[in-house]
C-alpha cells in the first residue's frame, strides 16, 4: 500500500469534487494511523499549491451524529486558506453531495500543546470565539465511509464560512447557546452547544492531545472549527439557509 499514491488520488477527487469508492474497499487493513497520514500528505499538496493550513476542525465530536454516521469516535481534519469562504454564499458547481451544519469556531493566538491540556489552557489561548457554518462534502459514493476513510478524506473538509462579528470566549455560556436552523424558511434541525463533547471547549482540548500524538500543535492565528451542533443538512443549488444563535447573531448562506 502506498500512502503517496492513495493521497494523490483523494486529492485529485477533492480538487475536482469527483466522488470515489472507499480507500478500505481496495485495502481493508488500512489503519487509522495510516488514514491521518494519508490526510497529512493530501494536505501537503494544498500547502505546496500556496494554500496554505489555517487551522483545524473536529468532527463526529456528537452522539447524534456518530450514530448517523455510524463512526464512534471524533476526528480530526485540516482546514486551508481555500476552504474558507468570504462572504455567505456557496457554488456547489463543483461540489458531490454538500451538508452544511451549525458550529462555533475557536480563535487560537498562542500555541496549544501537549497531552495534560485542559479548558483553562483553551481559555487563555483563544482570543476569539465565531459562529460558523461548515460545508461538508465526502468524496465518498452515497456519503458512506469507515472510520480510516472519512479520516483519509479530511473529515469530508470543504468550505466553511465564519460570522462577522467576534465573541469574548469568556463571556458566553457555549454549551448553552440554542442553535436554529431554518432552510427555505421551514425549520430543519435544532440544537444546544451542549451537543459538542458536553461543552465546546473540550473540542479543543480533545484536538490537541490528538495530534500531540504526531507532535503538532496548534500555532498562534489559527482557527478551530468544534464539530457540529446539530445533523448537517444537505443543500443544493437555489437554498436559503438562515440560522439562528440565540442571543448571539445569525448566519445567512445562500446556496448557489
Ligand atoms: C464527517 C465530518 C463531520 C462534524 O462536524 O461532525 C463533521 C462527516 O460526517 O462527513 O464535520
Ligand atoms: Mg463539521
Amino acid at each position: 500500500m502506498d500512502l503517496k499514491e492513495i493521497a494523490e488520488k483523494i486529492d485529485l477527487h477533492q480538487q475536482n469534487g469527483m466522488k470515489m469508492g472507499k480507500i478500505t474497499n481496495d485495502y481493508p487493513e488500512l489503519t487509522v494511523e495510516e488514514a491521518y497520514e494519508i490526510q497529512r500528505l493530501t494536505i501537503q499538496k494544498n500547502i505546496e499549491r500556496n494554500d496554505p493550513l489555517i487551522g483545524w476542525k473536529m468532527g463526529l465530536t456528537s452522539k447524534a451524529k456518530q450514530i448517523s454516521m455510524n463512526v464512534e469516535e471524533p476526528i480530526y481534519g485540516r482546514l486551508t486558506e481555500s476552504m474558507e469562504l468570504n462572504e455567505p454564499v456557496l457554488h456547489v458547481k463543483n461540489l458531490i453531495h454538500p451538508k452544511v451544519e451549525p458550529e462555533f469556531a475557536f480563535f487560537i493566538n498562542k500555541e496549544l500543546k501537549g497531552s495534560n491540556v485542559k479548558p483553562r489552557d483553551v481559555w487563555a489561548a483563544a482570543e476569539g470565539v465565531y459562529l460558523a457554518l461548515e460545508v461538508i462534502d465526502s468524496r465518498y459514493e452515497n456519503f458512506k465511509f469507515t472510520l480510516p476513510d472519512v479520516v483519509a478524506d479530511n473529515a469530508s473538509s470543504t468550505k466553511f464560512v465564519l460570522g462577522t462579528q467576534v465573541f469574548s470566549p469568556a463571556y458566553t455560556p457555549w454549551d448553552k447557546v440554542k442553535v436554529t436552523m431554518l432552510k427555505n424558511g421551514e425549520k430543519v434541525q435544532s440544537g444546544y452547544g451542549n451537543a459538542v463533547l458536553n461543552h465546546p471547549v473540550h473540542s479543543v482540548v480533545e484536538l490537541t492531545k490528538m495530534i500531540n500524538r504526531d507532535n503538532l500543535t496548534i500555532k498562534p492565528g489559527m482557527l478551530v472549527l468544534v464539530g457540529g451542533i446539530t445533523e448537517a443538512v444537505s443543500v443544493r443549488a437555489g437554498d436559503m439557509l438562515n440560522v439562528d444563535y440565540e442571543g448571539l447573531d445569525s448566519l445567512d448562506l445562500e446556496v448557489k
